[in-house]
């Protein structure tokens, strides 16, 4: 069974997606999701010059053979891109693999360790009465974890609080580039880290105080703290008891949350731009956080990730896989049968692709009750649409950037 064409299709149904798609000598198919949200033709061109090439002719069998030559023979190690590029072909791999053996692909990953997968969502307003309506809406879909983010007063615009996404009627295009924007050019937010941790605070006693004490809620720092203001948050929220509090701190700097963890029993989550096992070794080692943020998209597929978890398993780091929008259906396919296998889940966010891309990709994952199954079809059990995804040529888009009072550029 070896690789017989290699195609990277670029769409743009409600968003910017890159998917790698394999096909073998006896005409099984294998997909991979490479989407590196706002750089997207960056890991297009890697894989087109340098990856699909080598692909042609190898046997598709060899996954981790295929992984470690592409990876070792590269030589530059690691980085979104190449680690982007190296998880499509992995998870194409897989996919292809479970085809072959007639099985859902968590089947060759251990077979499954739970019966589903609790999902939270994102829940936003800019007062605090959007932010509840957010919430009930969150809870009538079915949503058991929801995540607060809200406005701070002072702050035109802020991470977080979907444009749309409390707007009856806009359903469709709800998350339409979210966070990104269309445009050639990043969209500037603003920033005050002390008007922040004020407010914060109060706005978790007001969610508690109308949802009550049992619905897990988590919160996302967006790296904009220094590690003594992350720990005033983490302590300041412990009444409320959250699931976690995410990247408090700028993720690249792994001693930081050590001093953070020092002060405060709030959980901690953390990896979502980080794109292998070294960015976590200090972190798991010293058990300085609960969560693993990867995707399986950004972090070298399934066969990495994978590592990576059975690594933290052993210091009860949990999987906490991120999923946004820019997460496509193939990447989050992949997350669901990963999430079902290991041992150490912990809770995988969720949020939903609109119309358009949910016709370009069909899937065959359920979603009852607040919880997530990947489905039984042979492989991954998404199907790309060709034709469909012509319709929808790729659009420029970023995700926006901060700045402070004075101008001075801030983390975003
Ligand atoms: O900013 O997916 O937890 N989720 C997040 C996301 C990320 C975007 C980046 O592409 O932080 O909203
Ligand atoms: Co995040």
């Amino acid at each position: 069974m070896r690789i017989d064409r290699a195609e990277v299709i670029v769409t743009s149904p409600d968003r910017n997606f890159v998917t790698l798609k394999l096909t073998t000598d006896d005409g099984l198919i294998g997909l991979g999701d490479a989407t590196l949200n706002g750089r997207e033709l960056a890991v297009v061109a890697y894989l087109h010059e340098h990856v699909v090439p080598l692909l042609i002719g190898i046997d598709a069998h060899k996954i981790e053979d295929t992984w470690q030559f592409l990876y070792r023979s590269a030589y530059w190690r690691r980085g979104p891109v190449t680690m982007a590029a190296i998880a499509a072909v992995d998870v194409a791999l897989w996919d292809i693999k479970a085809k072959a053996a007639g099985m859902p692909l968590y089947q060759l990953l251990g077979g499954a360790s739970r019966t589903g997968l609790l999902a939270y969502g994102h829940a936003s307003g800019k007062s605090t009465s959007e932010l509840f309506d957010s919430v009930r809406k969150h809870q009538a879909e079915g949503y058991k974890a929801i995540r607060i983010q809200t406005g701070v007063p002072g702050l035109k615009s802020i991470y977080g609080i979907a444009s749309n996404a409390t707007l009856e009627g806009n359903e469709g295009k709800r998350y339409d580039h979210e966070p990104a924007q269309r445009g050639a050019f990043p969209a500037e937010e603003d920033w005050d880290t002390r008007s922040y941790l004020r407010h914060v605070p109060t706005v978790f006693e007001a969610v508690r105080n109308e949802f009550g004490p049992e619905i897990p809620l988590l919160h996302d720092g967006h790296h904009r703290m220094t590690p003594i203001q992350a720990a005033k948050l983490g302590k300041s929220l412990e009444p409320y008891d959250l699931f976690w509090l995410e990247d408090c701190t700028p993720a690249e700097n792994q001693e930081a949350l050590r001093l953070v963890r020092q002060h405060t029993t709030t959980p901690l989550a953390i990896g979502e731009v980080f794109n292998t096992v070294w960015d976590y070794q200090q972190l798991i080692r010293e058990q300085l956080f609960d969560y693993v943020r990867s995707a399986v998209t950004h972090t070298g597929g399934i066969s990495a990730l994978k590592k990576i978890l059975e690594y933290a398993a052993q210091y009860q780091v949990k999987s906490g896989m991120h999923g946004p929008t820019d997460i496509s259906p193939v990447g989050m396919a992949a997350a669901m049968h990963l999430g079902l296998a290991i041992h150490n889940f912990g809770i995988q966010e969720y949020m939903q692709h609109g119309e358009k891309t949910n016709a370009v990709f069909s899937q065959s994952f359920t979603w009852n009750d607040g919880m997530l199954h990947p489905g039984n079809k042979p492989g991954l059990g998404v199907e790309l649409d060709v034709d469909e995804a012509g319709r929808y040529p790729y659009e420029t888009a970023y995700l926006p950037y901060n700045r402070l009072a004075d101008g001075t550029v801030h983390d975003w």
